[in-house]
């Protein structure tokens, strides 16, 4: 290096190109890697999603299903802002298939309305990403909360898809959340495995015992009147998975889907399996026995040494609530002057009840990450034992 710098900025720039280390931090996957781009309130949203296998059949319509689920404006318990989502295929698919190019995916905002945003451009929201957006760049976008909007998970929920067709269609691998908690109510019936989930779609929160449906609503129609907001838990089953997948020690199965669901807007915990219950256990409860015809339980929820066991994946992730309320609070604007904040707009008060699609995809793209990584080094290892069957649908 010169006293310029500048074999330090062509070092710099050959590790860009590669993808390695990328200081700003909007890709994630290693031979699956995802790019994600755009702001709430900005002209369009999209990702970049390279390494994908050629010759997966894609189309616009496969999209469809996932981001319907995930969106706003479909029902009176989510923000009243109603986004087409519709995809444009810009690069990566030819005649229906997908080439083994980059595929690049956008989706146009609509229904952005900023003048929401004119009151409060200059405060910090309590509990908001206003403040260390704004120490930490010096500048941003407040219009929707700019890329710490939720809207941000529309492109995960996209690239998701891909993922999940190539599970399937691949492993027979079907990924499947649902809210396990919204507030302090939680499922009357124990949902042991996807067995419990087959009413699941039937109703808004993607909650599995459809006896509470109404209360849910009731509570949902209270809390939105009162103006506040409140928290939820998504659970996420992933069935069919090989033993294998996972890389020990830095880039477990289980360290990757932590990092991967934690990375969405408002979440503040993951437990993989019995997640924190394991410290009240013994080791001779939480040991999950094998036997020929199977695994007797499934306290590690489907990993083992950062390795996935071929039992059913299952992971818990915990979303805060929402900061924007129209209930007035006193804080601080970036004079440091005290405000009193007031948000107008279209808020959701319980984001987690539309995050099941989000938490999904990022479970199926940290899965096909690593069954293609799994795939490039393990490829050729062929069966060592005989496979212990998963024991689907076992209390934990
Ligand atoms: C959001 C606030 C609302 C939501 C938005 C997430 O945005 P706006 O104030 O611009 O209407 O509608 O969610 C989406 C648009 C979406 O597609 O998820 C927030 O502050 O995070």
């Amino acid at each position: 290096m010169d006293s310029s710098g500048r074999h330090r900025d062509r070092d710099h720039s050959a590790h860009r190109k590669q993808g390695i280390d990328l200081v700003s931090s909007n890709t994630f996957g290693k031979l699956l890697a995802v790019t994600t781009f755009g702001e709430s309130h900005g002209p369009a949203i999209g990702c970049v999603i390279d390494g994908c296998p050629p010759g997966i059949a894609l189309a616009p319509e496969d999209f469809r299903h996932d981001l319907e689920r995930r969106a706003t404006g479909r029902t009176r318990h989510t923000s009243a802002r109603h986004e087409a989502d519709e995809v444009e295929i810009l690069s990566g698919v030819y005649e229906g298939r997908t080439t083994g190019t980059p595929i690049a995916l956008l989706v146009r905002n609509v229904d952005a309305r900023s003048r929401d945003y004119a009151r409060i451009a200059e405060q910090f929201r309590p509990g908001h990403a206003d403040y260390t957006y704004w120490q930490k760049y010096g500048i941003r976008d407040p219009r929707g909360g700019g890329r710490s909007s939720a809207r941000e998970t529309t492109m995960r929920v996209a690239a998701g898809v891909i993922a999940k067709k190539w599970l399937a269609e691949r492993f027979g691998v079907r990924v499947q959340g649902f809210l396990a908690q919204l507030g302090a109510i939680v499922p009357g019936l124990a949902v042991k495995g996807m067995g419990d989930l087959a009413t699941v779609e039937d109703n808004p929160f993607f909650w599995p015992d459809p006896a509470q449906v109404a209360e849910l609503e009731t509570y949902m129609d209270a809390l939105r009147k009162s103006g506040d907001s409140v928290g939820a838990r998504v659970d996420v089953i992933a069935e069919g998975l090989p033993p294998g997948w996972g890389e020990p020690i830095y880039g477990k199965l289980d360290g990757e889907l932590a990092a991967a669901l934690m990375s969405i807007n408002a979440v503040k915990g993951v437990e993989i399996g019995d997640g924190f219950a394991v410290v009240a256990q013994h080791g001779s409860e939480h040991r999950d026995h094998m036997t020929a015809v199977g695994f007797e339980s499934n306290h590690s929820g489907g990993i083992l040494g950062g390795i996935s066991s071929g039992q059913p994946l299952r992971c818990s992730v915990a979303f805060k609530p929402t900061s924007s309320l129209r209930l007035p609070v006193d804080s601080l604007d970036v004079h440091g002057n005290t405000v009193e904040v007031v948000t107008t707009g279209r808020h959701d008060p319980c984001v987690g009840i539309r995050a099941t699609p989000i938490c999904e995809a990022m479970v199926a793209l940290v899965l096909m990450d690593q069954a293609l990584r799994h795939r490039a080094q393990c490829g050729d290892v062929g069966p060592v034992s005989p496979l212990i069957p998963a024991g689907t649908d076992i209390e934990r």
